[in-house]
């Protein structure tokens, strides 16, 4: 059938060609997803799928760009750590003519020296979680407490203004403590312990703001150690959806999160087929969705659903 012929010929395009992933690490489950997630997909595909690990260091995806580039790869995928210090080895990435498509993180460089780039609306994300945290305190007093994501990454910067302007007009609700835990469960748990020894053994506060449920699976750890119980005595709201947050929630533990699609990498290899094809240019923002989930939408359903799909 001509569709049967368009796919082999998709595949055929596709199939000499080789992809360089300059991946961040797996400082979360959620970003264990997207690399099981981008390896299946350029599987299914046919392509050649070279892949970095850099332990969350930006120098690591600079030289991994470099070597990529030296290899002639046909096009790159670049999850950047932070949002500075790419215009060098993106200009480089442009005179060697491969394409870079950026995935779930953006960067401060000129649009220019990418091809598009695929990922959520992370201002909106901390918008959901202020409307809902909102909701859910209605004109109480409510100190929050925040963890943040890696310093200097734009999922850090926007996901915090997102939640910030949206508190803006609740006076009830204040931000009191906003550290980094680096996305990861264990500085999670780590700089929650500090908030509740600060904040009369976790007594003077009433909401918790995660920038990732990592985090938060690890500050609930610390709400327990203390003697409270997350999820009621401090609410828990977060981002991405991992399964493990979904568990929390099916046991009263969390209270919401905001989910993130692992799946990054299927409209970036659309928009790179269509750019080998033809030159078709991309927009050079590619949105995901950002869907609220509460304890009121099966979470344990949420996590079975989710468990093994690479997280
Ligand atoms: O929320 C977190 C990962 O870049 C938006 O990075 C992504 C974030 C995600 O460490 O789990």
């Amino acid at each position: 059938s001509v569709a049967a012929l368009a796919l082999s010929a998709t595949m055929a395009l596709a199939a000499d060609k080789t992809i360089g992933f300059a991946q961040i690490g797996s400082e979360s489950g959620w970003r264990a997803a997207e690399t099981t997630v981008t390896k299946q997909q350029a599987a299914d595909r046919g392509l050649d799928l070279r892949f970095s690990d850099a332990q969350q260091k930006q120098e690591n995806q600079i030289a991994a760009i470099r070597s990529f580039i030296a290899q002639g790869v046909d096009a790159i995928l670049l999850a950047p750590v932070v949002a500075t210090g790419w215009d060098a080895v993106l200009q480089e990435a442009k005179e060697a003519e491969i394409p870079v498509v950026l995935l779930d993180r953006q960067v401060d460089s000129s649009e220019d020296l990418y091809l598009t780039a695929v990922g959520s609306n992370l201002v909106h994300e901390g918008e959901v979680a202020a409307e809902w945290l909102i909701g859910a305190v209605g004109d109480k007093p409510c100190r929050i407490v925040e963890l943040e994501g890696t310093t200097g990454s734009s999922p850090a910067i926007d996901r915090k203004t997102g939640f910030e302007n949206t508190l803006k007009g609740h006076d009830n609700l204040q931000v009191v403590r906003s550290q980094t835990g680096d996305f990861t469960r264990a500085q999670g748990k780590e700089v929650m312990e500090s908030f509740l020894q600060a904040e009369n053994g976790g007594k003077d506060i009433c909401a918790l703001y995660a920038h990732n449920d990592d985090m938060a699976v690890g500050a609930i750890q610390a709400i327990k150690e203390a003697g409270l119980q997350p999820g009621k005595d401090i609410l828990i709201v977060s981002i991405d959806g991992v399964p493990d947050l979904f568990k929390a929630m099916s046991e009263a533990e969390a209270n919401a999160t905001v989910e993130l699609t692992p799946n990054m990498a299927g409209p970036a290899l659309d928009a790179l087929d269509a750019y080998w094809k033809d030159g078709t240019m991309p927009p050079k923002f590619i949105q995901t969705e950002s869907k609220l989930y509460t304890q009121a939408d099966d979470p344990a359903g949420e996590y079975d659903r989710r468990k093994g799909l690479g997280y």
